[in-house]
């Protein structure tokens, strides 16, 4: 972390050139004190008649991720970045930016008030403001559009995606590709301004060209998405301003910005990005992580496979054994063809491609994993087949081998009894498919040791997950969730509303899919095998709906039998399955229910409640450690809305005492099923929120 004492900002002067290095690390955001000192080395530099040229660059990783986010929501401390980057353009003396890494946001903007920029290959930079539900504050939507394109700058800015060092060049966002180091760099591109090779000019000065079709029509599109983020539409509305003068565009742009700093989804999405990096903070970071280069896999089938190919691509070295040769090829011809589609999605290329194949080795039997690192077992989900899977391994494999099983709900403590070494057990919990899904969730049994945690989340870094801490419980944290939510929408759907309104309704709050094309999707019979699991500890009084039930016993499970709920035989848009409504009026008539009607809020906020109280009690009972490690399991594993937050978040927009007042509602109908978390009822008698309690 960065040293109190050293300066944030440095000068040197070298003869007629002066040098402007930012250094605060981990990634140069540009928080107060760097706010105060550049403009101060700019102010200084400018004044210095010996000095005819300035060149600024970043120390470090980047030139300069961006403003400060920890200080968004508080009181603003001056300068704004508007008001030093105004000061750098309006500099008698040229300014010239080296950009080097992910040079973002604020970091871009400040870029594009100087005087020109020189980008080093391997540089990627962007404006990702709209990903915060905010748009680019401090002139992004005013110069950009003087330098690039107008389509380049709607795409730009309304995506918030990063474009390379040589897109950035070609477009006209940097005027020049230069190798070497930021320094060196910096030091040739202050020369190339003085011998007349670079020519320096102030990006105001520049008119933009505005065509406003195109710009409609942008917008237009923007509105037309469900849900119709603001910021996205603000921005492009914002560099509909571009044509004014400076100075009048730049108010305009600030206008906008205030206007989405106070919104809910600014709020939301900077609770998204803090979640992401929350759940590293875990009671095992200080211990230090085993060894980890060679990983043996077990099991072939889709999870197997996928993981293997997740950790191929983390550079890993992998071992994927199999019941029999055939399978064992099958399952690497699968694994070929996952980074087949990496190579055609242009993520790596065919020499990538080929090395990673090479770190693939495949075999029969457990022998082959005698020196594995780590073992993640990957097979049928039956309780007695992993415990003489764990058993045979504890026979064959090192000491301090890390066995891991990806169960996504069974007993990983009776799992972990299975060995001599229940310290080395753990749960690796991947989500399908796993070479694409976010989430891991490491389940940490009773007895495993501290760093055989710590290897976990250092393997999820290096896989580029997002590692969420879970106790043991069935269904961990996610699925546990699921599993009771899911419920309320078969509940819903017996009581009246069709499964297309559920679908849609939660469609229309941000969800990816609906429940019941989630269903379809994830194939109905992995959810009956569940059901049918759990059937003999089903409490009697709890409301079973049955339809699902019905509808695979016709063998109907969705996409993979082209037909479910909906059907899937054609092309075009999901069309619902008329057998299955007839199945849901047969049930209804069965059970003797009257239909009503179902407004989309109230699906939604039943919907949501649901899914609170039982994150709720996850939070209690320390299967999560905090509020925030729940919402990130949603955003990254269940297509929660990312504007919302995740559902703790977006409880602490209704408010304890609002949910309280809910669940009682409902428990008038479902007492079995309704009940108020203790946790919630603590919130609503204290006034505390989650956030409270994740500060803690
Ligand atoms: N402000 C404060 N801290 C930041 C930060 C930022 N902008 N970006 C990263 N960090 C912290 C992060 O929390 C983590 O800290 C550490 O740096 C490493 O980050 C006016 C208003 C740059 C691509 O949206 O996308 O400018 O958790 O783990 O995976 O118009 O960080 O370890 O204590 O993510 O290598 C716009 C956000 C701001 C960029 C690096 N900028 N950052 O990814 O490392 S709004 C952004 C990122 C703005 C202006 C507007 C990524 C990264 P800790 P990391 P990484």
């Amino acid at each position: 972390m960065k040293d109190q004492n050293q300066p944030v900002v440095t000068i040197r002067r070298e003869g007629p050139v002066g040098l402007i290095a930012i250094a605060n690390p981990p990634v140069n955001a540009m928080g107060a004190a760097v706010r105060q000192a550049l403009l101060d080395a700019v102010t200084e530099l400018d004044g210095d008649a010996d000095i005819q040229v300035i060149a600024l660059y970043g120390e470090g990783r980047c030139f300069s991720a961006g403003a400060d986010i920890r200080e968004f929501g508080k009181t603003p401390v001056p300068p704004r970045l508007p008001d030093v980057f105004d000061r750098i353009e309006a500099s008698e003396t040229p300014i010239i930016a080296v950009l080097h890494g992910t040079t973002l946001g604020g970091g871009l903007e400040l870029a594009l008030s100087t005087h020109a920029r020189v980008i080093l290959p391997g540089a990627q930079v962007g404006l990702p403001e709209v990903k915060l539900g905010l748009l680019p504050g401090a002139g992004g939507t005013q110069r950009l559009p003087r330098l690039v394109a107008l389509r380049s700058a709607l795409d730009i800015i309304t995506t918030g995606k990063f474009i390379d060092a040589e897109e950035a060049r070609d477009l006209g966002v940097a005027d020049l590709l230069a190798e070497g180091t930021p320094p060196e760099v910096a030091r040739a591109a202050a020369y190339a301004v003085l011998d007349g090779k670079l020519t320096p000019r102030r990006t105001g000065d520049i008119s933009a060209q505005i065509d406003q079709a195109v710009l409609d029509q942008t917008i237009a599109e923007l509105q037309a998405r469900r849900p119709a983020l603001q910021a996205p539409i603000k921005a492009a509305q914002s560099i509909g301003h571009a044509g004014l003068p400076l100075a009048e565009g730049l108010q305009k742009e600030r206008a906008l910005f205030l206007e989405l700093m106070e919104s809910d989804d600014r709020q939301g999405l900077i609770h998204a990005f803090a979640a992401e990096r929350a759940v590293r903070r875990i009671p095992e970071a200080e211990a230090t992580p085993r060894t980890l280069n060679s990983v043996g896999v077990i099991g072939g089938g889709t999870m197997g496979v996928g993981i293997a190919t997740a950790l191929l691509q983390a550079g890993l070295s992998v071992t994927l054994i199999e019941t029999a040769q055939d399978r064992a090829e099958a399952a690497q011809a699968n694994i070929a063809r996952n980074l087949d589609g990496a190579v055609k999605r242009g993520k790596i290329d065919a020499a990538t491609r080929k090395r990673l194949l090479d770190a693939l080795q495949i075999g029969v039997g457990v022998e082959p994993l005698a020196d594995a690192d780590l073992v993640i077992e990957a097979v049928f989900e039956d309780m007695d087949v992993k415990l003489d899977i764990f058993s045979r391994l504890d026979g064959v494999c090192k000491a301090g081998a890390i066995l891991a099983t990806n169960t996504s709900y069974l007993d990983v403590n009776r799992i972990a009894a299975a060995t001599s070494r229940p310290q080395d057990v753990i749960g690796l919990h991947f989500f399908s498919p796993a070479h694409v899904m976010r989430l891991l969730e490491v389940v940490v049994a009773d007895k495993t040791a501290p760093d055989a945690v710590a290897t976990a989340f250092d393997l999820a870094g290096r896989m580029k997950k997002v590692a969420v801490r879970s106790g043991v419980c069935d269904g961990f944290i996610g699925n546990r969730i699921l599993a009771h939510y899911r419920k309320v929408a078969d509940y819903m759907l017996e009581d009246g509303a069709s499964f297309e309104q559920i679908d849609r309704a939660l469609e229309g709050v941000g969800f990816a899919m609906g429940p019941f094309a989630v269903s379809d999707l994830a194939g109905m019979d992995i959810g009956w095998a569940t059901r049918k699991r759990k059937a003999p500890t089903r409490p009697a009084s709890e409301r079973y709906v049955e339809i699902a039930d019905r509808i695979c016993e016709q063998g109907w499970f969705g996409r993979k039998t082209g037909r479910g709920y909906y059907l899937y035989e054609g092309a075009g848009p999901r069309q619902p399955n008329p057998d299955a409504l007839t199945i849901v009026q047969a049930e209804r008539d069965r059970k003797g229910i009257t239909p009503r009607d179902f407004a989309e809020d109230e699906i939604v906020a039943r919907y949501m409640t649901a899914m609170i109280a039982e994150a709720a009690r996850v939070v209690e009972e320390g299967i999560a450690l905090r509020p925030i490690d729940v919402d990130a399991v949603f955003l990254f594993g269940y297509g929660f809305p990312r504007h919302l937050g995740g559902p703790l978040n977006h409880a602490d927009r209704i408010g304890a005492a609002e949910l309280v007042a809910r669940i009682e509602g409902y428990a008038t109908e479902d007492a079995d099923y309704w009940q108020v978390p203790d946790l919630l009822r603590q919130l609503a008698d204290t006034g505390r929120s989650f956030a409270d309690l994740n500060k803690e």
